[in-house]
């Protein structure tokens, strides 16, 4: 049996995230918003899942996520308490407060947050008391909200100390200028990042503004909301996690991903791809050969965070493939990459490439405007281009506290001023790790900056 995983889902972006993943999962098992099996689902999906990864089964035959959504706002919790999901989960995984954290980190971490933090570690105790091997936690949240940088640095810290062992890996939206609701959110996703740096293992960020593009240009959608967003970047979650709850050829454990996408712990920030991503109207005018879709995610384009690649070194590519795909061509196709002048591997790192393929092809949600297809390739890769986007958010912060703007807001909630020079330090040494990496200076102790 595969170990279980304990999905938590903090603040408005974590929870509609949640709500996204959710639905498809369920539409993939083959199991109705009351979390009951389809009759009309086929024997193959059931024969072919692990429902336990995901669900716990109750006494009535009913799956249950493992999952528990927190947010100190009560409205996207109350979405869902009222929502298709209702009955899909137990009134105890779902936690909210009375305010929200005011795009505040410091509230999130120091004061309404902290309120929250025993019940809501309280809940998950329970979740992984119901689990027969606990293989780790997948993360979803903002790291621009209040509640997703703050309350999510909080609970990582106690998620390290009370399940050290176990994984932590994380979703996170990035914040980009064109679909970010706050002035400071630079500052707290840099607050964020430097304290749960020590304390995730992998975090895959997503930048909305590059997500928002694809949805424009792939899936003609002129003004992509948060659902449009949601749904397709629950398609990347799904294929990340496909290989835990189906059967395939290759079938990769999730850890077995995370050895090789990260080679040292801070450098935990893999971008993501996806392919294809074509709209319903198109779809019957496109082939997807295994080649096609490989070459598509190395497109900067296509990925979901906006750097590009080709200015940086890859150190690590995992490429998930889902459906009619089998290894040959996989095989082939990354030799193709490889033969290509325009791509870097770091030197110490030569071989570089891992592959999954699971048999269950990708499943479309009926209004999300992404077309059904056979077969699709998510793909991970470390590369030190995302140091561009750590430059950009640190910019953005230096504009800001230069002037000490917006700082009173976070003193006030307790926060001492010391941890924006400290936090901000900590983002440089990162952005200097990725650098040192590209220059393949590996320094004679064969460390990076690691303390500050
Ligand atoms: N992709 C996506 N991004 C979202 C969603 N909701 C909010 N965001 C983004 O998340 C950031 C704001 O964070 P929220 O998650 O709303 O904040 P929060 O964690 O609820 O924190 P507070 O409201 O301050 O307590 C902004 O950059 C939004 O663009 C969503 O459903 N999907
Ligand atoms: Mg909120």
């Amino acid at each position: 049996m595969r170990g279980e995983i304990c999905h938590i889902h903090l603040g408005q972006a974590g929870v509609q995230l949640g709500n996204a993943a959710w639905e498809l999962y369920l539409l993939e098992h083959g199991l109705m918003p009351d979390g009951h099996i389809n009759p009309d689902v086929s024997e193959d999906i059931r024969k072919s899942s692990s429902y336990e990864t995901f669900f716990a089964e109750a006494e009535n035959g009913k799956y249950v996520p493992r999952s528990i959504f927190v947010d100190l706002d009560p409205s996207p919790v109350d979405e869902i308490r009222t929502g298709t999901y209702s009955n899909l989960f137990h009134p105890e995984q779902l936690i909210s407060g009375k305010e929200d954290a005011a795009n505040n980190y410091a509230r999130g971490h120091y004061t309404v947050g902290k309120g929250l933090l025993d019940n809501v570690i309280d809940r998950i105790r329970r979740v992984a008391d119901n689990c027969s091997s606990l293989q780790g936690f997948l993360i979803f949240r903002s790291i621009g909200g209040g509640t997703g940088s703050g309350f999510g640095a909080l609970l990582l810290e106690r998620l390290a100390a009370e399940y050290g062992k176990k994984s932590k890996l994380e979703f996170a939206v990035y914040p980009s200028p064109s679909v970010a609701t706050a002035v400071v959110e630079p500052y707290n996703a840099v607050l964020s990042t430097h304290s749960t740096i020590e304390n995730s293992d992998c975090t895959f960020l997503v930048d909305n503004e590059a997500v928002y593009d694809i949805c424009k240009r792939n899936l003609d959608i002129p003004r992509p909301g948060f659902d449009h967003l949601n749904r397709l970047i629950a398609q990347v979650v799904s294929s990340v996690t496909a290989s835990l709850r189906f059967d395939g050829a290759l079938n990769v454990d999730l850890n077995e991903f995370q050895t090789n996408l990260v080679p040292f712990p801070r450098i935990h920030y893999p971008l993501i791809s996806y392919a294809p991503i074509i709209s319903s109207n198109r779809s019957g005018h496109e082939g997807h050969k295994v080649k096609d879709l490989t070459m598509q995610c190395f497109e900067p384009k296509n990925q979901m965070v906006v750097c590009d690649p080709y200015k940086g070194k890859y150190m690590a590519v995992a490429l998930l493939y889902r459906g009619d795909v089998v290894p040959y061509e996989c095989n082939q196709a990354i030799a193709h990459v490889k033969s290509k002048a325009s791509f870097n591997l770091v030197e110490w790192c030569p071989t570089g490439f891992k592959v999954g393929i699971s048999y269950q092809k990708p499943v479309s949600v009926s209004d999300s405007q992404l077309a059904a297809v056979d077969r699709s390739v998510t793909m991970l890769s470390n590369s030190t281009s995302v140091a561009e986007a750590w430059g950009r958010l640190d910019h953005k912060f230096d504009l800001m506290y230069t002037k000490r703007a917006f700082v009173h807001w976070y003193v006030g909630e307790g926060m001492e001023e010391g941890e924006f020079s400290e936090a901000r330090e900590n983002l440089a040494a990162l952005e200097r790790d990725y650098e040192e990496i590209a220059g393949d200076a590996i320094a004679s102790d064969g460390g990076f900056e690691q303390e500050f």
